[in-house]
C-alpha cells in the first residue's frame, strides 16, 4: 500500500491531537446528522397524508422514528458540541496545549463508530421500536427479536466514550487552565462543558444500571420490571429520567456557552452582561436538572403531593434560565454591531429557545401534562429546544468558527440566505405540531384521522425546506474550498485567545503559559 496512505490512515486512527480529534468528532456527528435527517424525513413523507401509503409497517416506522431520536441526541447533537467545540476550542481557550489525557481522547472518539454500527444493525432485523426510551414491558416482551439488546449494546458504548470524554473534560480544566487566566475570566462555553461533563459524570452511570437491568431481564431471567417477578416497571422509568431529564440539559447547556461567547464577540462587549449571573444560572440549571425528572411521569398515578413537588421544581428552572435569556439580551443592548451571520444564528437562538422554554413550563403543570403527555405538543415543545436552541447554537459556532478551524471563508451572502431559509423551513415543521398536539394527536403512531391533515401538510412541507437549506449548506462548505486559505495571523489581538495563532493551526498551540490581556 503506497506509505502516503499508511500516513494519513496512522493520522486519523491514532490521533491524540485535540485538533484532529475535533474535526473526526465533527465529521462523524455530520454524518450522523445526515442519517437523522434522513430518518427524519422518512418520518415526515409517511405523515404528509392520513392515507397510509408510504410505509406500511408500523413497527418499521416505530423503529425509524427511536433511530431518529438516538441518532439526533448521542450521534448528532454531543458529538459535534462536547466532542467537536469542546476539543477543538476548550484548550485553546485554557491556554493548554492539549487535553489532559491524550489517548484516553482518542478512544472516546473510536468508541462511537462500533456505538452508531450496532445501533443501525438494530434496525436491519425487526427493528427497536421502542422509542428513546426504551420502556418496558414494550422493551421486554414485546421485542423478542435482538434489535433492543443491539440498541443496549450501541448505548453502553456511547456512555462509555461519553464519561470519558467528561472525565477528560474535567481534568483538563481543572489542571491544565493557563495560570493568567482566573476562573471568571474564562469563556463561559469553557464553563459550559465543565458543567456538562459533572452531568454527564453524574447521570450516564444510571442509564448504563438501567439498561444492564433491562438486558438481564430481557437474557437472564432476572424481573427487575417485571410485576410477575416481582419487580416494577415505574422503576424503569425512574431510571431512565433520572438521566433522561439531566440529559436534555446536557444537549443545550454546550449551546448555551457557544451563544453566550458569540454574542458577547459581535456585541464588542469586553464581557457577557451579568458574567458570575451566567454561571451561576448554568450551575442552577445543572443542579435543578437532577431534582425534576418524574414531569416526564406524570400519568403513571402519581400521589397528588408528589405531582405538585414535580411541578413546582420544575418551574423553578423558568428563572435561572430566564437571567440567562435577559442577560443575552442585555448583552446584546446598545452594541455596535454589524450583524454578522452567526449573530443572526445566535438571535434566532434567543428566540426560538424562549418559545420553546415557555411551551416546557405549560407542560411541567401536571394537571394539563396529563392531557398533552404523548401528544404532538410534546414532540414541538422539545423540537423547539433542540431543532431550533442546540442545532441552531451549532450553526451559530460552526459558522463563527470556521475560518479557525479551516483558514477558509464562507460567502456571507448565500450563508444569510441559508439562515432564512432554515429559520423558515423549521419554524413551518414545528410550529404547526403545537396545535396537533392541542387537538390530541398522539406522538409515536405512523397514521391520524383526516381532521389532522392541513397542520401535518404544513409540517411535512416545512420539512422539505429544511433539507434544502441543509443541502444548500453543504454547498456553501464545498464552494469555500475554492476560497482562499487565510495565511498567516487570523486576529492577533482578538477578544478570545482561541483566534491568536496561525492558521492552518499548530499541533500543539501552548507550549508555554500565553500572555493574555484583559
Ligand atoms: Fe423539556 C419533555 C419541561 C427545557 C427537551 N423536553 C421534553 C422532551 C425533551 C425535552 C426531549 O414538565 C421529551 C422527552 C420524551 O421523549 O418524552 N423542558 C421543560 C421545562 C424546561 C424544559 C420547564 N426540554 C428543555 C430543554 C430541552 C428539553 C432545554 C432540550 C434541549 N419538558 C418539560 C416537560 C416535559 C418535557 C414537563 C414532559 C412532557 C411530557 O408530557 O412528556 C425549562 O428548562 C425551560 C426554561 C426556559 C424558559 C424560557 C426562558 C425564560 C424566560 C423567563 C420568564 C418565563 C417565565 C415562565 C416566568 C421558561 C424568558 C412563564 C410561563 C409561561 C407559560 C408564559
Ligand atoms: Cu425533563
Amino acid at each position: 500500500m503506497p506509505t502516503k496512505f499508511l500516513e494519513n490512515l496512522e493520522k486519523w486512527l491514532f490521533s491524540t491531537n485535540h485538533k484532529d480529534i475535533g474535526i473526526l468528532y465533527f465529521i462523524f456527528g455530520f454524518w450522523s446528522g445526515m442519517m437523522g435527517l434522513s430518518l427524519s424525513m422518512i418520518i415526515r413523507l409517511n405523515l404528509r397524508t392520513s392515507m397510509k401509503l408510504y410505509i406500511n409497517n408500523d413497527q418499521f416506522y416505530n423503529s425509524i422514528v427511536t433511530a431518529h431520536a438516538f441518532i439526533m441526541i448521542f450521534f448528532t447533537v454531543m458529538p459535534i458540541m462536547i466532542g467537536g467545540f469542546g476539543n477543538w476550542l476548550v484548550p485553546l481557550m485554557l491556554g493548554a496545549p492539549d487535553m489532559a489525557f491524550p489517548r484516553m481522547n482518542n478512544m472516546s472518539f473510536w468508541l462511537l463508530p462500533p456505538s452508531l454500527t450496532l445501533l443501525i444493525m438494530g434496525l436491519y432485523k425487526e427493528g427497536a421500536g421502542t422509542g428513546w426510551t426504551v420502556y418496558p414491558p414494550l422493551s421486554t416482551f414485546y421485542h423478542s427479536g435482538i434489535s433492543v439488546d443491539l440498541t443496549i449494546f450501541s448505548l453502553h458504548l456511547a456512555g462509555i466514550s461519553s464519561i470519558l470524554g467528561a472525565l477528560n473534560f474535567i481534568t483538563t480544566i481543572m489542571n491544565l487552565k493557563n495560570k493568567n487566566l482566573s476562573a471568571e475570566k474564562l469563556s463561559l462555553f469553557v464553563w459550559s462543558v465543565m458543567l456538562t461533563a459533572i452531568l454527564l459524570l453524574l447521570s450516564l452511570p444510571v442509564l448504563a444500571g438501567a439498561i444492564t437491568m433491562l438486558l438481564t431481564d430481557r437474557n437472564l431471567n432476572t424481573s427487575f420490571f417485571d410485576p410477575s417477578g416481582g419487580g416494577d416497571p415505574v422503576l424503569y422509568q425512574h431510571l431512565f429520567w433520572f438521566f433522561g431529564h439531566p440529559e436534555v440539559y446536557i444537549l443545550i447547556l454546550p449551546g448555551f456557552g457557544l451563544i453566550s461567547h458569540i454574542i458577547t464577540q459581535e456585541s464588542n462587549k469586553e464581557s457577557t452582561f451579568g458574567l458570575l449571573g451566567m454561571i451561576y444560572a448554568m450551575m442552577a440549571i445543572g443542579f435543578l436538572g437532577f431534582i425534576v425528572w418524574a414531569h416526564h411521569m406524570f400519568t403513571i398515578g402519581m400521589d397528588v403531593d408528589t405531582r405538585a413537588y414535580f411541578t413546582s421544581a420544575t418551574m423553578i428552572i423558568a428563572v435561572p434560565t430566564g437571567i440567562k435569556i435577559f442577560s443575552w439580551l442585555a448583552t446584546f443592548c446598545g452594541a455596535k454591531t454589524d450583524m454578522k451571520i452567526s449573530t443572526l444564528w445566535s438571535i434566532g437562538f434567543v428566540f426560538l429557545f424562549t418559545l420553546g422554554g415557555l411551551t416546557g413550563v405549560m407542560l411541567s403543570n401536571s394537571s394539563i401534562d396529563i392531557v398533552l403527555h404523548d401528544t404532538y405538543y410534546v414532540v414541538a415543545h422539545f423540537h423547539y429546544v433542540l431543532s431550533m436552541g442546540a442545532i441552531f447554537a451549532i450553526f451559530a459556532g460552526f459558522i463563527h468558527w470556521y475560518p479557525l478551524f479551516t483558514g477558509l471563508m464562507l460567502n456571507k451572502k448565500w450563508l444569510k440566505i441559508h439562515f432564512y431559509m432554515m429559520f423558515f423551513g423549521v419554524n413551518l415543521t414545528f410550529f404547526p405540531q403545537h396545535f396537533m398536539g392541542l387537538m390530541g394527536m398522539p406522538r409515536r403512531y405512523s397514521d391520524y384521522p383526516f381532521l389532522f391533515e392541513i397542520w401535518n401538510k404544513m409540517s411535512s412541507f416545512g420539512s422539505v425546506v429544511s433539507l434544502t437549506s441543509t443541502i444548500y449548506f453543504i454547498f456553501i462548505m464545498w464552494e469555500s474550498m475554492s476560497s482562499k486559505r487565510i495565511p498567516i495571523m487570523i486576529n492577533k489581538n482578538s477578544w478570545s485567545i482561541e483566534w491568536n495563532k496561525s492558521t492552518p493551526t499548530k499541533e500543539h498551540c501552548f507550549s508555554e503559559n500565553p500572555k493574555v490581556f484583559f
